[in-house]
Order: structure tokens, then C-alpha cells, then sequence
């Protein structure tokens, strides 16, 4: 059972994407836990302030150090699960860093919202810092929800295991394109090795549509895949015909 401890400004941002479909059934089914944390809950004040004005001026306002941190520390307890922070400064991302954390018991997510945290929080709590990638969004809970949804697909039993084995970013290769009925659409047929009934054959079909996608749209995964190992003599043959010479 991984569990995971969202702290937030707005827990009902994560209702919807949490209390349906995979998400759902693998709570349902005791695999992951979410439990949703409003930092609000930690102010101290009538008003439940969890914000203020930035030291010396300029726009926007910054979460406060003191209800955030009550928020970690209560969640946290006596254990040491990563505390990890959705902001544009942190580690880009991966599905590498998904496998990681789906191999924990714990991940407590820290949502920042507004023009950010007091940076004194950060030093004293804040264990990891966790980015989607160079863009700006209003907060870090669609963040956080992206990172809740890559790693709990990882958790075993999740989905079956034929669906993770093959994916893309899984093995550094795109994946291979896929069909389904009827054969014929809008005069478009399907690939005919499909309906030849010769399983080698379509994975050989499917194994090269994967090295031909990769390379045409994202050449600096197939030098990863090279360098990592993840390619064959039969591999490097095929791609050589497609005019690819690794290095
Ligand atoms: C991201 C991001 C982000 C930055 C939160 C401005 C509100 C916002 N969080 N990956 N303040 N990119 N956070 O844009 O994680």
C-alpha cells in the first residue's frame, strides 16, 4: 500500500481526478491511499491566513512559513516519507522518477500556490523538489495530481502488468501505433501484418514502428535508448536502413 499525503490550499481540486476511474479503484481495491491536507486547517488566526505580502515588496503574496509547516509536520509524524514540492525549480519529471516513488510507502505532496512559499519552509522541511516541466501553472496541485497519477498506475496490481511493460518512456521508446476495428476506415486500412496471424511478424512490425516513430519525433530519446542499452544488433540494422548512424 503506497499512500499519499497531499497537502494543499484547495483539496477539492484533486475530488474529481482522485474519485474516478483507475485512481478510484485502486483505493477501492486498498493498493494507494490519498489523503487530502487543507494547510488552512494549520492558521492560527480567526481568519485561517495562510498567506501574506512578500519582505521588501513586489507583486503577488507568499504562503507562510508557520501553518505550512504545522501542515508538514503534522502529516509527517514520526516518519521520514519524502517531502516533495511541486515548483517550476525542481528535477524535471520522469517516468524514471515515477518508478522511483512507487516503490515507497509514503510521498507527501506539498502544493504551492500563489507566488510560492517563504523560502525558510523550503530549507527546513521540504525534502525534494519535483517540476512538470518549463511552464507556469495557477498552483501545484494539477503538478501534484500528474505525479499522483504516474506513480500510482506503477503500483503493482494497479493495471495489469502487460500494460506498463511495453509503454513508452518505459524501455526509451515511443510506442508503436495501434488499431481496432473495423478494418477499414473512412478508406484507411489497417496495417495488413496485423490480420496475418504470424505473432513474430507482428512484433517485428510493432518493434520497428516503435525505433521509426522514435526517431522521427524524438531523436534524443533514441540516443538515450543506444546508450542505455536498450537496443539490439537487429534494432541498429533496421535504423541503419532508415539512414540512422548512432553518435
Ligand atoms: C509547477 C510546475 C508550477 C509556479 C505554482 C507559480 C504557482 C506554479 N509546479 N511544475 N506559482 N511547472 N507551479 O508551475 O510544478
Amino acid at each position: 500500500m503506497l499512500t499519499f499525503d497531499i497537502l494543499t490550499l484547495f483539496p477539492a481540486m484533486f475530488v474529481g481526478p482522485t474519485t474516478e476511474s483507475i485512481l478510484k479503484r485502486a483505493q477501492q481495491a486498498g493498493l494507494i491511499a490519498v489523503r487530502l491536507h487543507n494547510i488552512r486547517d494549520w492558521a492560527a488566526d480567526r481568519h485561517r491566513t495562510a498567506d501574506d505580502a512578500p519582505y521588501g515588496g513586489g507583486a503577488g503574496m507568499v504562503m507562510k512559513a508557520a501553518p505550512l509547516a504545522a501542515a508538514i509536520r503534522a502529516t509527517v509524524g514520526t516518519e521520514t516519507p519524502p517531502v516533495i514540492l511541486l515548483a517550476p525549480d525542481g528535477e524535471r519529471f520522469t517516468q524514471a522518477i515515477a518508478q522511483e516513488l512507487a516503490q515507497l510507502e509514503r510521498i507527501v505532496l506539498v502544493c504551492g500556490h500563489y507566488e510560492g512559499l517563504d523560502e525558510r519552509v523550503r530549507e527546513a522541511l521540504i525534502t525534494r523538489e519535483v517540476s512538470l516541466g518549463d511552464y507556469v501553472l495557477t498552483g501545484g496541485e494539477l503538478a501534484a495530481l500528474v505525479v499522483l497519477d504516474a506513480v500510482a498506475r506503477l503500483v503493482p496490481d494497479v493495471l495489469d502488468a502487460a500494460s506498463t511493460a511495453e509503454e513508452s518512456h518505459s524501455d526509451g521508446l515511443l510506442e508503436y501505433p495501434h488499431y481496432t476495428r473495423p478494418a477499414i476506415w473512412e478508406g484507411r486500412p489497417i496495417p495488413p501484418v496485423l490480420v496475418s496471424g504470424h505473432h513474430g511478424e507482428v512484433a517485428k512490425w510493432r518493434r520497428r514502428e516503435r525505433l521509426r516513430r522514435t526517431l522521427v519525433r524524438r531523436p534524443d530519446l533514441l540516443a538515450r535508448a543506444y546508450a542505455d542499452g536498450h537496443l539490439t544488433r537487429a534494432d541498429l540494422t533496421y535504423l541503419a536502413e532508415l539512414g540512422w548512424a548512432a553518435g
